[in-house]
């Protein structure tokens, strides 16, 4: 099998990559290992920034997030009893749109299909060949035969435990990382939110986060332990520590009900340097990851897809690798920013286990000159919808 580039990952950033290229004429093959059904049972992103929205307009995949999505045009911050809203229309100029990462893979999975690119799911031991010569490959299994796929570009989406990025040496690569002492829980339930905008919320008991997907659907998070297991939280238990932590007044109004889903992540931001080998180019997950405080991961797989499809398109429509050349440049000055503001807001909002009282006062003093000062909020609204592509 022959194709342009090879996707590896159908994730958000593989079928957005995928969509783009197809749309420009340039053609791809999406090699996913897990069943579509899989990939859409993942809860995860909830908050698209406008240039995100804009590039899914660019790639046609758009027309049922502007029937369905919900549009905020502010930020709820609750601390110390109190609530502050950040206008994010009036501080930034722009609005975030809340519309689950399930439905924007949905739109893209359709979009694939009807445009009969070929996705191979369920492919194991994928594997990465010649990537520093001019025609590298892919080979795989699929349905119990081994196959290779040459390509003249490997673009790895396959996210933060996939293949392509432990395909790079690790003498050309640079890791920056940093573990926080703490996770999320999070629970995706059928009742209507009882907030009208998202709220993240600082409480002595630990960060909680009241979001939704719908009029009728709510998502939910309480910072846990990493030793915590889902098994241990009850729907009940949830329910009495997320009231507890995101203030009386939301909690008096707000109904509980039917849990759908419950789940653990650790928190954490990685980022690996360069994003790019040889023919190999990493986009999204594959090559940074950031605590989702400050919603940017997957608005992050999107600008890098942005640039990459920027880049391949530069190159099949002038024969210019200028673009390839300084993806990696490009996207990783995004990247850094992100890694900053995701970091930043875990801070502020986060209680450490081992906080000692010096760095409590200056939490308090931070989140003080936050409530305070239209500087610090405009500052936090210019991040939270999204630095300019
Ligand atoms: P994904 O979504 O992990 O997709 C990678 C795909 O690659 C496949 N794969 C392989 N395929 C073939 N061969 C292999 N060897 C493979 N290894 C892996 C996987 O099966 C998978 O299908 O990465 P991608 O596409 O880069 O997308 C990134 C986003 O998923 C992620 O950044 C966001 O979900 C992060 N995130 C949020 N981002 C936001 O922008 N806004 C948010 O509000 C937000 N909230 C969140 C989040 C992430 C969370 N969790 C669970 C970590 C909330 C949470 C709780
Ligand atoms: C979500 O709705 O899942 C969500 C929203 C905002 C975040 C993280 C997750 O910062």
């Amino acid at each position: 099998m022959r194709t342009q580039v090879a996707i590896i990952g159908a994730g958000p950033a593989g079928l957005l990559l995928g969509q783009l290229l197809h749309k420009a004429g340039i053609e791809a093959v999406i090699l996913e290992q897990r069943t579509p059904e899989y990939v859409l049972g993942r809860i995860r992103a909830g908050v698209l920034e406008q240039g995100t929205v804009d590039i899914l307009d660019l790639a046609g995949v758009a027309e049922r997030l502007h029937s369905q999505a919900l549009i905020h045009g502010g930020v709820e911050l609750a601390a110390n009893g109190q609530r502050l809203r950040i206008p994010l229309t009036d501080l930034a100029g722009k609005a975030v749109t809340v519309y689950g990462q399930t439905e924007v893979t949905r739109d893209l999975m359709d979009a694939r299909a009807a445009s009969g690119a070929p996705t191979i799911y369920e492919v194991e031991s994928v594997e990465l060949h010649d990537v520093t010569a001019a025609r590298p490959g892919v080979t795989f299994v699929h349905e119990g035969s081994k196959q290779r796929l040459d390509c003249d570009f490997i673009a790895g989406c396959d996210g933060y435990h996939g293949v392509s990025r432990r395909s790079i040496p690790a003498e050309a690569l640079s890791v920056f990382e940093r573990s926080y002492p703490f996770g999320w829980l999070g629970v995706l339930a059928d009742v209507p939110p009882a907030w009208d905008e998202l709220i993240y919320a600082d409480s002595e008991r630990g960060f909680a986060l009241a979001s939704m997907r719908s009029a009728t659907r709510v998502r939910c998070y309480v910072q846990c332990s990493l030793d915590d297991k889902v098994e241990q939280w009850s729907d009940e238990r949830f329910w009495n520590e997320f009231q507890q932590r995101i203030g009386a007044d939301v909690a008096a109004r707000m109904v509980t009900g039917n849990v759908l889903e419950k789940s653990i992540a650790p928190l954490r931001s990685f980022v690996a340097e360069p994003m790019r080998y040889g023919q190999l180019f990493l986009a999204g997950d594959a090559a940074h990851i950031v605590p989702p405080t400050g919603a940017k991961g997957l608005n992050l797989a999107a600008s890098d897809v942005f640039y990459l499809y920027e880049s391949f398109n530069s190159y099949y429509k002038n024969g210019s690798r200028a673009a390839l050349d300084q993806y990696s440049q490009r996207a990783l000055r995004r990247v850094w920013q992100s890694v900053r503001f995701s970091w930043w807001m875990t801070s502020l909002l986060h209680r450490f286990p081992d906080e000692d009282p010096f760095c409590g006062r200056i939490h308090g003093s931070e989140l003080e000159y936050l409530f305070n000062s239209s500087a610090a909020q405009r500052a936090l609204a210019e991040n939270y919808v999204g630095l300019p592509l």
